[in-house]
């Protein structure tokens, strides 16, 4: 899929099916709807390629649920704009056209993945599609945002710089920094908080008695606002305006509230919270949401949404098998795309190791 799909050109193609006439020919929903079910099917493979034992690291880290977040932000931005995201960052990278056997390749650590297995699931990156890095230190990607805005300013680009984080990150002083320096400087930036209410087992209320999130925004003179992540169209429509005033030099914020579904990563079941709590939030489902308006406004029956369904559960299964079946990356290119052209490469570990060990 190519980011022509993702980028919001206004004139989508509703899904028929069931005999039923599409009702409104302009709606976005159709293709913000197959953007969701594809990060949710490939999300879903993702923990199958955990669980067996295919994944490079133990730590993944799941969106579902954030779905609304990734394709309603990415649904307004142009194929030169530029991003960052923090660790859950799987599902804005496929929203972005990230290719699904190129990402799963990379989360499975091989050699046909985006950075030739060396970042993995979260330090993948991809200059082409704008994506200047996935980050597993919380707010990390953030300050890079501030960088490629000031660029895009000075060499009178017309691109904006979004930065994904968690909510984990609004307590991070690099956020702040960010901020000031985006609004000081009217840079093309936007900062977006994916508000899954909790970093690891801690839930934001027990993190900040500031969780209006938006306002702190507000305070550092950014274009902010918060939005509820179950409807994406609303996260669409919220995220246009935003990003649109950006790109004229007035930086932005939105936090989108959602629920993550599951653990921390795959190896949390979340002893922190009830099942009650959790049968409820799950209930804040956003590609369900979308499927049942998809439905009742007639832009699609059950008989095309099932065949999509079943058309990208394929595209995902491929996506796994391709990965399972790559190549690993010899030894010998462990340092390859590590350091800039020209740069000597540093001895290889086993190498010092053992000049270390014959020392002693
Ligand atoms: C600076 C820093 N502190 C702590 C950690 C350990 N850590 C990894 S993820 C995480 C929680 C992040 O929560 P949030 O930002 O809300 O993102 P989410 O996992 O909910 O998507 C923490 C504390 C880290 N990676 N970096
Ligand atoms: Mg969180």
């Amino acid at each position: 899929m190519s980011l022509k799909h993702t980028a919001d050109s206004g004139a989508t193609t509703p899904m028929g099916g069931s005999g039923q006439a599409p009702k409104d020919h302009n709606s976005a929903l159709p293709d913000l709807y197959r953007t969701m079910r594809r990060i949710r099917s490939f999300e879903e493979r993702v923990g199958e390629l955990f669980v067996r034992g295919e994944s490079a690291g133990s730590m993944l880290h799941l969106s579902i649920g954030e779905e609304a977040a990734a394709a309603g932000i990415c649904a307004v931005m142009k194929l030169q704009d530029t991003f960052t995201t923090h660790h859950r960052g799987h599902g804005i990278f496929l929203a972005r056209g990230a290719e699904p056997r190129r990402m799963m390749a990379e989360i499975a650590g091989k050699m046909d993945g985006y950075c030739h297995g060396k970042g993995g699931s979260m330090h993948i990156a991809d200059m082409q599609l704008g994506h200047l890095g996935a980050n597993a230190i919380v707010g990390g990607g953030i300050p890079a945002v501030v960088g490629a805005g000031l660029s895009a300013k000075r060499k009178k680009r017309d691109s904006v710089s979004v930065a994904f984080f968690g909510d984990g990150a609004m307590q991070q002083g690099i956020l702040y920094e960010s901020m000031n320096m985006a609004a000081l400087w009217d840079l093309p930036v936007v900062f977006v908080c994916i508000n899954n209410q909790y970093g690891m087992g801690t839930r934001i209320d027990q993190a900040t008695r500031a969780t209006n999130l938006h306002e702190r925004a507000l305070a550092f003179g950014l274009n902010g606002h918060s939005v509820d992540g179950l409807d994406v169209e609303e996260v669409r429509n919220r995220a246009r305006s935003i990003v649109d005033e950006a790109r004229g030099g007035r930086p932005g914020f939105l936090a989108v509230s959602c629920y993550r579904f599951y653990g921390h990563a795959r190896m949390d079941k979340s002893p922190y919270r009830s099942e009650e709590e959790e049968i409820e939030g799950r209930k804040k489902d956003p590609v369900k949401f979308a499927r049942d308006r998809l439905i009742s406004e007639k832009l699609a029956g059950e008989n095309a949404l099932g065949t999509l369904d079943g058309e990208i559960g394929k595209e995902m299964d491929d996506a796994i098998d391709f990965a399972v079946s790559a190549q690993a990356p010899s030894l010998g290119s462990m340092f390859r795309d590590v350091y800039a052209e020209g740069e000597p490469e540093p001895e290889p570990l086993k190498i010092r190791l053992d000049r270390v060990l014959a020392r002693n």
